[in-house]
């Protein structure tokens, strides 16, 4: 329809139609017959990064798309565009794998049941064991770990010589309609190119087309990396590349259909399909492998009827059906939340904005239009790379360059995988969680041999990393290793869905059993300090930083949050017997949460806390954030307490320690040095696409301080619905709207000179709703969105009224 009303258009307004084109995907398609008849005019947003040049550079350039299972990188070259792609389930290792694989677990022989008691003694007398010595204990190798593995190339060859001939490139990806283009213009032609992966269709398509007929050509290819055997044939303008990895023997298929609009077709010398002076083309890829997520030898079908039938049914389904269902799909998640920060859009490409943003060369209004963009391209990568049916974002999302790719692109479980999905739930993307939880359950089998081979206890558990393998078993890393308190931290994303979606056959059905193996776990392995008279664990490591010890902060606060979230879920269960053994142990656990000599949130049992230490790990503020024990309005020592520790630890650090700070000072109700670290995050952390860097890249602070912002928006951690807590001077303007607190109410926030002026609540449950604001004044007031007036009480910012499910309040200050 698009390629059709373009072709009628006269010589300009046909250039300037292409140009926008970009614009037309992200624009719902009910609006688009009014555009095109000229009654609406399209205005630019800037929900688009883009560069105006070709990418080199694979983390800092490509521009990305993805359905969840497949993701793709677009470079947009002339002469040659290679398209990266990914597919989630091919991986290295495992069962099958040359080096041999046993899960990370010991076998009974090992006695580590034996061994760990032995460490645990010796750590209870001594009180601190160096990590080197613990891992030479209870550390071990751990062959056939794999890595995720770059899928293929999709190669399409021009005979364009390069930059220097064309004019007006442009490589952009379209947050509001999960499209990339690129587009120029070569001897009076332009060329316009636009890719996107369909979650409904699982498949990548890309379109080749340009303003004059018959000016498409080049040829097609798929390519694939050398760890794999690899067939490849070709039939009816279809290339089919298949084979097996050499580590593992897991099969992989792929398939490229061409479709195209005239000119001609043949098969190159060197067997490519070659097009010639086409109208325009467009190209259907479909991946699979015959993974299948089954402990214990994790193999399925042969993926190629699938992928054959994905493109088949895509090809049928033609191109604008194609993209109307994947913005349909797309648009139905994105859309929920918007995030307006009186931003002023910027005409420059996005490194550029970057660039200038860290050498204050923007605009205040600017530097909004950039952060606001940070925002929403985290909740579209969530989208692009977290769909039910695949598995969950790993360290890389969805997309990968490599055959090893750093830390093989896991799924580390010590902060990594769960800060991936802080912002599923606040912004309004709940959805995106299912592949977490299904990946979760799939652990149990495995997680309850680590329990037994490893500890000797009953439930589940896991330790730093766990792969697509199943591994939930040890490795020797001795400053990181030894993380049992995996298990139970993840076990809390499926309560916290709970308590967002209110789901109660979700938490009884799913949630509960996950739950009460991890805390069934710590039943079993906790052990009586006689030292300070409580239930600890040990040995015990706070992430990454100092020696092992007896109940560290951090293992102490997560337990504390398993065994309440669990006491409560079996309560709702009925499952009296652990209702009361939980009960019991609650009692005497000791919650780890200590003030030190210098004022800090201690790290460890002992006053040991350097405060020179910058260490990017802070887990000991788990208690702040992601858990809910420490609050400025509930627990102000504690909560003076992280502010000095914050202190200490200053504002540098990794690019996932930074989002975890700009979650912190949101909990703390610092809106400034929240901002103050996000912008830190952009100036340095931040790779020209925007993707996060560690460095190398890894997502996880992308999601981070996404979820960040989120909270210094909105926060409803201590049974109350708080608007604006952490607004930061730089934001004094603006409005959010879709938001998600817990209890599912959705909430809208408009706000002006730092002040709230009116928020809209929408939950989806009936009860009482306590919703606080600093903004709120003795006239502020709570009426239904037609005007009538509620009944509510305020009180120290707090106004407290009785609402009906689905009904929305608007309550203005
Ligand atoms: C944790 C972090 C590292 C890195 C790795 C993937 O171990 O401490 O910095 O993020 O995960």
């Amino acid at each position: 329809m698009l390629t059709h009303q373009i072709q009628n258009l006269p010589d300009r307004t046909r250039q300037s139609f292409l140009c926008q084109r970009n614009l037309y995907l992200s624009i719902p398609l009910f609006l688009l017959t009014l555009l095109s008849a000229g009654s609406v005019q399209a205005t630019s947003d800037d929900l688009t990064l883009w560069f105006d040049h070709p990418g080199q550079n694979w983390e800092s350039e490509s521009l990305p798309i993805g359905n969840g299972a497949l993701g793709a990188t677009i470079q947009g070259g002339i002469q040659q565009d290679i398209i990266e792609f990914s597919e989630k389930t091919l991986w290295t290792g495992g069962p099958g794998s040359v080096e041999g694989y046993d899960f990370g677990l010991p076998d009974k022989q090992a006695g580590y049941p034996q061994k760990f008691r032995e460490v645990q003694t010796a750590l209870l007398e001594r009180r601190s064991i160096k990590p080197e010595t613990v891992a030479a204990k209870l550390g071990r190798n751990h062959p056939g770990y794999g890595s995720f593995q770059a899928f293929s190339e999709i190669v399409l060859t021009t005979d364009n010589k390069g930059l220097e001939q064309i004019k007006n490139y442009r490589r952009s990806l379209d947050l509001t309609s999960a499209t990339a283009s690129v587009s120029y213009m070569l001897d009076g032609v332009n060329y316009q190119r636009d890719y996107f992966v369909s979650y409904p269709d699982q498949v990548i398509v890309i379109k080749l087309s340009s303003d004059q007929p018959g000016k498409i050509s080049f040829s097609a290819d798929l390519r694939t990396a050398d760890n794999r055997s690899q067939q490849k044939s070709i039939k009816d303008a279809r290339i089919t590349l298949k084979g097996a990895l050499n580590d593992n023997q897991l099969k992989y298929e792929t398939q490229m259909q061409l479709v195209q609009q005239n000119g001609t077709l043949d098969l190159s010398d060197d067997n490519q399909l070659q097009v010639s002076q086409a109208d325009s083309v467009w190209l259907v890829v479909s991946a699979g492998t015959n993974y299948a997520n089954r402990y214990p030898h994790y193999r399925g079908d042969d993926p190629h009827q699938t992928v054959s039938e994905r493109v088949n049914n895509a090809v049928t389904t033609g191109y604008q059906q194609l993209l109307k269902r994947h913005l349909e799909d797309y648009q139905s998640l994105f859309e929920r939340v918007t995030l307006n920060l009186d931003q002023q859009p910027s005409p420059l490409p996005t490194d550029t904005l970057l660039a200038q943003y860290r050498s204050d060369k923007n605009t205040a209004a600017t530097d909004r239009a950039l952060e606001r963009l940070y925002f929403q391209y985290a909740r579209y990568l969530l989208i692009s790379s977290s769909r039910k049916g695949s598995l969950p974002a790993n360290l890389q999302g969805a997309w990968n360059h490599y055959q090893q790719a750093p830390w093989s692109a896991d799924y580390h479980v010590n902060i990594n995988l769960q800060m991936n999905y802080w912002l599923a739930e606040t912004t309004n993307l709940s959805e995106t969680t299912s592949p977490l939880f299904d990946f979760i359950d799939s652990l149990q089998s495995p997680g309850k041999l680590a329990a037994q081979r490893i500890f000797g206890a009953n439930g589940w558990t896991m330790l730093l990393n766990t792969n697509i393998w199943g591994f939930s078993g040890l490795i020797a890393w001795p400053t990181a290793f030894w993380q049992p308190e995996a298990a139970a931290w993840i076990s809390q994303h499926y309560y916290q869905h709970y308590l967002f979606t209110g789901d109660q056959d979700f938490l009884l059905k799913r949630a509960y059993p996950i739950m009460r193996g991890a805390a069934q776990f710590w039943l079993d392995v906790l052990v009586w300090d006689k030292q300070i008279g409580k239930w600890v664990v040990a040995p015990s490591y706070s992430p990454e930083h100092g020696d092992f010890s007896v109940g560290a902060a951090m293992s102490q606060q997560i337990l504390l949050n398993l065994f309440r979230t669990t006491l409560d879920a079996a309560q709702q269960a009925g499952d009296l017997p652990m209702v009361d053994k939980l009960a019991d142990k609650l009692a005497e656990l000791d919650p780890g949460l200590r003030i030190g000599s210098w004022g800090q949130l201690q790290e460890w049992q002992d006053d040991l806390d350097d405060q020179k230490s910058t260490h990017r790990h802070i887990s000991h503020l788990f208690a702040l954030h992601p858990s809910n024990q420490i609050s400025p309005l509930e627990t102000p020592a504690l909560a003076n307490a992280a502010v000095k520790t914050l202190n200490a630890r200053g504002d540098g650090g990794t690019g996932w320690s930074q989002a975890w700070k700009i979650n912190f000072w949101a909990r703390l109700f610092d809106g400034n040095r929240a901002h103050k670290l996000l912008a830190e995050l952009l100036d340095h952390n931040s790779l020209d696409n925007l993707w996060s860097n560690h460095p190398p890249f890894q997502i996880d602070g992308n999601f981070g301080s996404a979820a960040g912002i989120a909270e210094m928006l909105l926060q409803s951690q201590n049974h109350e619905i708080h608007l604006l807590p952490a607004l930061p001077e730089a934001w004094p303007k603006g409005a959010v709207s879709g938001l998600k607190a817990r209890g599912n109410v959705t909430v809208d926030i408009t706000w002006q000179t730092g002040k709230l002026v009116e928020a809209k609540v929408q939950p989806m449950q009936s009860g009482q709703l306590r919703v606080r604001s600093n903004s709120f004044t003795q006239h502020s007031k709570v009426t239904t969105e037609q005007g009538q007036r509620i009944t509510a009480r305020l009180e120290d910012e707090l106004i407290t009224f009785k609402a009906e499910a689905n009904q929305r309040y608007r309550i203005t200050r």
